[in-house]
């Protein structure tokens, strides 16, 4: 097979075999969001796969917002109960511009490289690409020896059937973390990459309203999708994760509430 691929940028790259080699890696480096590619062969778009995982809750999604600042794909899907708007891509570290994305209090004004804090049902929901290895995190803001495997992605599928699903609870911060292959640790902080490249787009899931969905109690829900493969094809449907927070458990909220308590008495007893 021959392919042939075009950007803006004017670059024709024409690869034999099943290879695309791919597209100057700037091209991918938006100003805002990182640029997502063409889907691979017949793989699925970033649109089909949220029809797959949500289209039974308000139908299939239409493109809205801004189709030049995210490539092949655009910031905001919608359909008749949901919206999935692109999260920022910009730098995050310390030194950077955004602050870490808070599980469970996320802002839209943060970006997706380093996160902090909550508890979350964690699952694989499709994968489009050859490559497996393991999902997981690494604790921190710097450092990629301490990567932590939550689950690993099988090897062999291709599609929506993938088993991989883990509850993550964490303090502070910490960044996504995949290891293709176990030879190739990506990570959700740029600057940790091998080439400093942005390996992971994500979208934040809310109600038409801009609030949490209704179908995770109102919690914050979130898709992460990687791409694998440095300087390949940019399509960055090769791993979508789900990242569903959950309620603190029960014993921990009524501890908080128990200080809480013990606050206002004390602030009491000072009054009186
Ligand atoms: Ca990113
Ligand atoms: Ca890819
Ligand atoms: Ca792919």
């Amino acid at each position: 097979m021959i392919r042939t691929s075009q950007g803006t940028m004017g670059w024709v790259l024409v690869a034999p075999l099943t290879l695309t080699v791919a597209a100057s890696a700037d091209y991918f480096q938006g100003d805002d969001y990182t640029h997502v590619g063409d889907p691979f062969g017949a793989e699925d778009a970033h649109v089909d796969i949220l029809n797959n995982i949500y289209g039974d809750i308000g139908g299939d999604f239409s493109p809205t917002g801004d189709a030049e600042a995210t490539g092949s794909t655009w910031t905001i899907y919608e359909n008749n109960e949901l919206r999935l708007e692109r999260v920022l891509d910009v730098p995050n570290n310390e030194s950077g511009n955004s602050s870490p994305m808070n599980l469970a209090d996320p802002s839209m004004t943060s970006g997706d490289q380093i996160w902090q804090d909550g508890i979350v049902n964690v699952r694989a929901e499709a994968k489009f690409a050859e490559f497996h290895g393991e999902f997981g995190y690494l604790p921190g803001t710097s450092g990629t020896d301490n990567f932590q495997s939550l689950f690993s992605v099988d090897p062999g599928v291709s599609g929506y059937d993938v088993d991989g699903s883990a509850t993550f609870s964490i303090d502070g911060n910490f960044r996504w973390g995949y290891d293709v292959e176990e030879t190739q640790l990506l990570s959700s902080k740029q600057d940790d990459n091998p080439d400093g490249q942005d390996y992971m787009v994500t979208y934040r899931v809310t109600d038409l309203d801009g609030n949490n969905p209704e179908f995770n109690n109102g919690l914050p829900v979130f898709l992460l999708f990687w791409e694998d493969f440095p300087g390949f094809d940019y399509d960055y449907n090769d791993l979508v994760i789900e990242l569903a927070v959950i309620p603190l458990p029960a014993p921990l909220a009524m501890g908080l509430l128990g200080l809480a308590g013990v606050a206002v008495a004390r602030r009491r007893m000072k009054k009186a």
